[in-house]
């Protein structure tokens, strides 16, 4: 059945990501990068030849758990990009000539189990905290001006920090991962909703910008107009700006251990459904970003 027709659990979606190992070969390959919390387990599949000449565009999603359809998008791409590759499609295969994908569908798994079993609303992850609250913000709590604006020192609080920079196993994770491959790695995505936002660092507070700013929104107002013209409406920009300074997000991490263009992406929609987007969406959704990221990925094919 086609992975894109509902919403995904946590065991469908390691399913997934095992059966489309099954099918394609040495041309991808799904490795286990960490552990959760709860024990579950982080994944991620590469696809494409990963040969150290070909620069790595990194895109992972359910870092929050609420925002299933991010995690939704992440397998429409896994599922697309293979079958493309496999039908012999030119703009799959000429972006496969030029990058390797890293996607990791879900980064925080037991936050993603608990909003289906008991709160659709969870945001965090699952950890154990004092005064007898749950879950630290993910995304506050990478090692980049950890503590900063838009951040919270109470457990109970949905934007708690941590106790530490990277307190979590999610966290330290996905550190490691990007450590081990940032001198590969040309672009991090990483995909959350909702809001329609297609952001770059930095995000921590206001007026601070990378220093190739320029640059990098190049190939993001190219991804902007493309959504556009299929009725879709991003706003681009600085992620303080477009949405609000938060400290210690992946996106502003990324940047800092010097991958040349990163981004947080706001899936739709703007509000009228929030987290509760409908699951007949996916596929639009799924369709309008990968069409969108094609057009972003030929403009740094181009200027690299
Ligand atoms: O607050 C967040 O972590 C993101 N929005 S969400 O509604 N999905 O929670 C935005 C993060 C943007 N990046 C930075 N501010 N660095
Ligand atoms: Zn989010």
């Amino acid at each position: 059945s086609d992975i894109s027709s509902a919403y995904r659990t946590y065991q469908e979606i390691l399913n997934f990501l095992d059966q489309t190992q099954s099918t394609c070969g040495s041309f991808c390959s799904v490795e286990k990068f960490g552990t959760s919390y709860e024990g579950r387990d982080l994944k991620l599949i590469k696809i494409g030849d990963d040969l150290p000449s070909k620069r790595i565009i990194w895109i992972d999603a359910g870092i929050h758990a609420r925002e299933w359809i991010a995690p939704a998008t992440a397998l429409y791409f896994i599922d697309k990009i293979v079958q493309g590759y496999k039908s012999s499609d030119s703009t799959i295969k000429s972006m496969l000539d030029n990058f390797a994908f890293y996607i990791a569908p879900l980064l925080n798994p037991d936050g993603y189990v608990y909003t289906f079993t008991t709160n659709r609303f969870w945001r965090k992850t699952r950890s154990a905290q004092a005064g007898g609250c749950y879950g630290v913000d993910p995304n506050r709590n990478f090692g980049y001006h950890w503590g900063g604006q838009g951040t919270s020192s109470n457990p109970c609080a949905e934007t708690f920090r941590g106790s530490s920079a990277f307190s979590e196993p999610e966290t330290r994770a996905v550190r490691d991962k990007l450590l081990a491959i940032r001198l590969r790695t040309i672009s991090f995505i990483t995909m959350h909703s909702y809001g329609q936002d297609w952001m770059v660092p930095y995000g921590y507070a206001y007026n601070v910008s990378v220093d190739n700013y320029a640059q990098m929104m190049r190939p993001v107002q190219a991804a902007a107009d493309k959504l556009k013209s299929l009725g879709r409406n991003y706003d681009i920009g600085n992620s303080a700006v477009v949405t609000y300074p938060a400290a210690g997000a992946s996106d502003d991490y990324a940047a800092s251990i010097g991958v040349p263009y990163a981004h947080t992406i706001e899936l739709p929609d703007t509000g009228q459904y929030g987290f509760l987007l409908p699951q007949s969406e996916i596929p639009r959704v799924g369709l309008e970003t990968l069409e969108a990221l094609k057009v972003y990925l030929g403009y740094i094919a181009a200027a690299n």
